[in-house]
């Protein structure tokens, strides 16, 4: 029973003297991030050699998006604009901060942002993160800080799945105090998800499940790797049986929903972070053409599955062009809040348009900087570029593989497009840090101008 029908049958009742119905209970929220996942590695993305059977029944049980995009292609700004529902560039959470030893001091999703976290807990929910959380090393912007009641995880941005005292400067740790994981670490990550659901079956829950897999490091036990004798290279075989651990663990993870009787009134997200890095871990964005690290769309656009059985039709695709940013509102949504108008997010609720209650496209245009890279999607058109080199134009519908340029060919749409793209970058905020890397470069360049 929803709100409504809720409110006309008590509103019935007390006419009546009929007794009254049981409160409605409000859904509960999961969302899943996996780890440099290419856009074609899941087999509901067309994948023909890895097989993701519970993955792919998010997709199955609710609506997979064809045109779904994360704000960024690398991993912690992406997570920035997903946790805040507001594209990161505005409050400078533009790059990655290197590894904890080498991060900038100031690292961290502002203080002045309000997690998605947050968010849930005023609404009542318990709050918990198992994962990966690339969002600040330093205690002030630890999960438990930022809204999470309970957080099992790590801090960076990797972490070796075999050995869990790899890292020294970046543990695996249970709030805020470093354990001794002996499981594989995806399998861990799945253990605690399915222990804080079975933990807060009782009441409405917000779960961050944020998988490393399949980032690199390259390392699956033979457990997994035993399952893909099938394929002959080594590397896109253990990226496999990573692969396959993370869908055995969104398995574990939907079979406690339904254990538990929660399924049905349960809001599930599926992403990843960024779209697949294929030279580093021999992931696929098959047809789309860049990788992580690029706003082409091979970088940007993801798989994106949501499920929630009691309000999506099964098996629906959905092709206007969505953004990670769009979780947050969705859930809040979902969640019977209202985001106040001054928190100015950039993500829409996207529950109306895909039941078919709204028309139109959620998004008129998706902006995207990334350094001196840029991007913007407005229909089927994109617009992509590198600095002062000369901008290229694509038309997506056509040429999904961004094969044909068509700058010259189109110079009003390119001047129109151009001129929306400086208006949006000109609402962005100065990176707040730049890696040691970056750091290092702007240096020399700055002392050869000298
Ligand atoms: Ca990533």
């Amino acid at each position: 029973m929803n709100r409504r029908d809720f409110l006309r049958s008590a509103a019935a009742a007390a006419l009546t003297g009929a007794p009254l119905p049981a409160a409605p209970r409000r859904p509960n929220v999961v969302i899943i991030v996996a780890d440099d996942l290419g856009y074609a590695d899941l087999g509901v993305q067309g994948a023909a050699d890895i097989a993701t059977p519970h993955t792919d029944s998010i997709a199955r049980n609710g609506v997979r998006f064809t045109n779904g995009y994360v704000s960024c292609p690398v991993c912690s700004p992406t997570r920035a604009g997903l946790m805040t529902g507001r594209y990161q560039q505005r409050f400078g959470h533009e790059f990655n901060p290197g590894p904890a030893a080498q991060a900038a001091a100031n690292f961290g999703l502002p203080l002045t942002e309000t997690t998605f976290a947050e968010r849930m807990k005023k609404l009542g929910y318990a709050t918990g993160m198992s994962g990966k959380w690339h969002l600040g090393y330093r205690s002030e912007y630890h999960p438990q800080k930022r809204g999470f009641d309970e957080y099992f995880g790590f801090l960076g941005g990797a972490h070796s799945y075999l050995n869990a005292r790899a890292d020294a400067a970046n543990p695996i740790a249970r709030g805020f105090e470093p354990v001794d994981e002996k499981e594989y670490l995806t399998d861990a990550l799945a253990r605690e998800a399915v222990a804080f659901i079975a933990r807060h079956r009782g009441q409405p829950f917000f779960l961050y499940l944020a998988f490393n897999a399949v980032h690199t490091p390259m390392e699956a036990p033979p457990k997994y790797l035993d399952r893909w004798k099938s394929i002959a290279d080594p590397r896109r075989r253990t990226l496999a049986a990573m692969l396959s651990a993370m869908d055995d663990g969104v398995g574990a993870v939907l079979a406690k929903l339904r254990e538990t009787g929660l399924e049905d009134n349960t809001l599930i997200v599926f992403v990843s972070d960024n779209g697949g890095p294929t030279p580093a871990n021999a992931s696929r964005n098959d047809p789309l053409r860049g990788f992580k690290g690029q706003v082409l769309e091979g970088g940007i656009r993801v798989p994106f599955l949501m499920q929630w059985k009691g309000r999506v039709p099964a098996g629906t695709v959905y092709h206007q062009p969505v953004i990670a940013l769009d979780i947050l509102p969705t859930a809040v949504a979902a969640a019977g809040g209202s985001i106040p108008p001054d928190a100015r997010l950039d993500g829409v609720n996207l529950l109306p348009f895909i039941t078919g209650k709204a028309s139109g496209a959620p998004h008129e245009r998706l902006h995207w900087r990334f350094g001196e890279q840029y991007a913007l999607r407005a229909g089927g058109w994109k617009l992509t570029g590198l600095g002062a080199a000369p901008p290229q134009l694509y038309h997506l519908d056509q040429d999904i593989g961004e094969a044909k340029d068509l700058a010259a060919a189109e110079p009003a749409r390119l001047k129109e497009l151009l001129a929306l793209h400086r208006d949006w970058n000109s609402q962005l905020a100065e990176p707040l840090w730049r890696t040691q890397r970056q750091r290092a470069q702007t240096k020399a360049g700055k002392k050869r101008r000298k």
